[in-house]
């Protein structure tokens, strides 16, 4: 027995009679523990060292080829009511989900070993914090959820005093892409993951449990687990504000987590809480505040350089695992835009040849503990979170989106939130570039229907008295030439600065039919090279076009059916409406 929580020891007991490991390994976080992972992964071949004098306790993990990033149309959540997971997910009956896996898991542990990972997602101390435990038979799931998430013996005593615990079933299987699935059970608050050992598929402490599951939860217990980083900053007067952004994956979520400030605003501080996830409770002054459930972070590692996240830089030259990138001659880690070596071995481990596409796979990943990162706020730790001043939410858009807009209140908020889209990137499968509807940053990751989670995101204005302010951002327009008009990484410091002005009731703005924008000399230009003609392409809305928008945004929202809060088309019949005012006065 190696808890004193029966209801753990059982389904321990049960997995290992289904999947017949080898043997069993109850995960208890220490250093040596990580340490000997570490090891007998670099015998059998799962890490490589890498230059132990430039990257010192770094590896190198290459997964599978056909396994390199999140697998949404694999990815299905299993509620007794098709409609409750709604079309934002995939559906299966819990019965049909928990045969297909069962069948799957079969003995599929023969020769290897079972871990058992107690983690705990937030601060070990903290009420906002919710625990799991994650079996898994990867030893790199194990090395990864060390370094993301608060897992081993702390962990395991607040599950044992707790009772309850998210169960998460993982096994690498044999990776093939036509026995993976990921399926959620969120009345049983549990997770069967197969065939995959990469990211979000396969660290169930992440997507599966802080998103899915955790949204589930949320909405029944009143409170919001959502896609988005939590950055402190810090104004040379000294007040910090927190706030918290959510853009969808691969939108530089980490790089604005950890931005350090241009020359020109160099007594502003920059502190991390995290870049990715953060459970937002209503507290008792009737304020929204903010914990991150991981402590650590998985992030995109191409793009990554000195000038766009110097902090990332610096924090992953020790200490670090990086899956899926490239290696130069002197054994270093190696990613296009490093700027720094050449590759001479691609992601894959043969020889540097450009005609095979790209030398680092472009979701290549580093995993390091957020305690590495030069710019590592006090108060992550924080039992009590932090205040959130600003929702900020935001995407990848060419055209349409000005650089910021605040939302004229908390429900015109949801409706911006509701109308996120963006280019898609590389971190899911599929096409790159296209524009898809991403409401809150949560696509891949809302655990129920989409319509039910704009109405708990609606109900919020009854029961918090002191919500914070709502935004949109865009860092990404272009000019018709394809040139980004904003400079962006630490010069967004400078839209961030108007928006923690904006709070403090400070910062001019001019209301517009789709919200307050800034006047071109309301944001800090100074020393930033930019025209004026810029400024005020970046600061104008086209009518036209934004019509465009919310007509295209209202057809989706109805798409959801009789379940689309009637409150949300009210607030997109309203930006209709002043927009149609102000196209027939022109
Ligand atoms: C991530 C993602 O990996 O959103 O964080 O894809
Ligand atoms: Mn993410």
């Amino acid at each position: 027995m190696m808890t004193q929580l029966p209801a753990l020891q059982s389904w321990v007991d049960q997995v290992a009679a289904h999947t017949r490991p080898l043997a069993i390994h109850w995960c208890t976080g220490s250093e040596e523990e990580y340490q000997s992972l570490i090891e007998q992964m670099l015998v059998s071949g799962t890490l490589t060292t890498l230059n132990e004098k430039t990257y010192p306790n770094c590896y190198l993990h290459r997964s599978d080829p056909d396994d390199v990033a999140r697998v949404e149309h694999l990815t299905f959540l299993c509620t007794q009511n098709e409609d409750d997971a709604g079309q934002n997910n995939n559906w299966m009956s819990p019965a049909d989900g928990h045969a297909k896996m069962d069948a799957l898991f079969d003995g599929c542990m023969e020769g290897r070993i079972l871990y058992v990972i107690p983690y705990c997602m937030g601060p070990i101390e903290s009420p906002y914090s919710r625990c799991g435990v994650e079996i898994t038979d990867s030893p790199y799931v194990v090395a990864n959820m060390k370094l993301m998430t608060r897992m081993g013996s702390a962990a395991l005593q607040r599950i044992e005093r707790e009772g309850t615990f998210v169960r998460g079933l993982h096994s690498t299987g044999e990776l093939d892409p036509e026995r993976r699935f990921i399926m959620h059970f969120p009345d049983e608050l549990s997770i069967k993951s197969y065939g995959s050992g990469y990211g979000g598929n396969a660290l169930l402490g992440k997507k599966c449990h802080a998103l899915r599951i955790a949204s589930y939860q949320a909405r029944e217990e009143g409170w919001l687990a959502e896609h988005m980083l939590i950055v402190g900053l810090e104004s040379p007067a000294g007040a910090i504000h927190y706030i918290a952004c959510a853009f969808p994956s691969a939108c530089g979520k980490t790089n604005l987590a950890m931005l350090i400030p241009p020359e020109e605003l160099h007594d502003w501080k920059v502190w991390t809480l995290g870049d990715d996830i953060a459970w937002l409770h209503p507290d008792d002054t009737g304020k929204l505040r903010a914990v991150n459930p991981e402590s650590g972070y998985f992030g995109v590692v191409p793009g990554t350089n000195r000038k766009t996240n110097k902090n990332a830089y610096d924090m992953i030259m020790h200490d670090a695992i990086f899956t899926n990138v490239a290696t130069t001659a002197d054994n270093e880690p190696w990613w296009e835009d490093k700027k720094d070596g050449a590759p001479a071995f691609d992601w894959q481990g043969r020889p540097y040849d450009p005609a095979n596409g790209p030398a680092a796979h472009p979701n290549s990943r580093f995993t390091v503990a957020a305690t590495n990162n030069p710019s590592y706020s006090k108060l992550a730790d924080a039992p009590e979170g932090v205040p959130i001043s600003a929702i900020v939410f935001g995407g990848r858009r060419k055209t349409v989106a000005p650089l910021v807009f605040e939302a004229k209140s908390w429900k015109h908020g949801v409706l911006v939130g509701a109308g996120t889209a963006s280019e898609t990137t590389a971190a899911m499968v599929g096409e790159v570039g296209v524009i898809r509807r991403d409401p809150m940053a949560m696509k891949p990751f809302c655990g129920y229907n989409f319509a039910d989670y704009w109405s708990h995101w609606l109900s919020f204005e009854d029961t918090v008295p002191h919500l914070p302010k709502i935004f949109h951002v865009n860092w990404f327009r272009q000019s018709e030439d394809g040139e980004f008009l904003w400079p962006g990484f630490g010069e967004n410091l400078r839209v961030l600065q108007w928006i923690i002005e904006r709070c403090e009731h400070r910062a001019g703005a001019g209301e517009t039919p789709i919200g307050f924008l800034p006047h071109p000399e309301d944001i800090d230009t100074i020393d930033l090279g930019i025209s004026a003609e810029t400024m005020e392409l970046l600061t104008s809305v086209d009518a036209q076009q934004w019509r465009d928008e919310m007509i295209s945004l209202g057809k989706y929202l109805e798409s959801y059916g009789d379940r689309t809060p009637a409150e949300l088309m009210r607030q997109q019949q309203l930006v209709l409406a002043a927009l149609d005012k102000e196209l027939a006065r022109a």
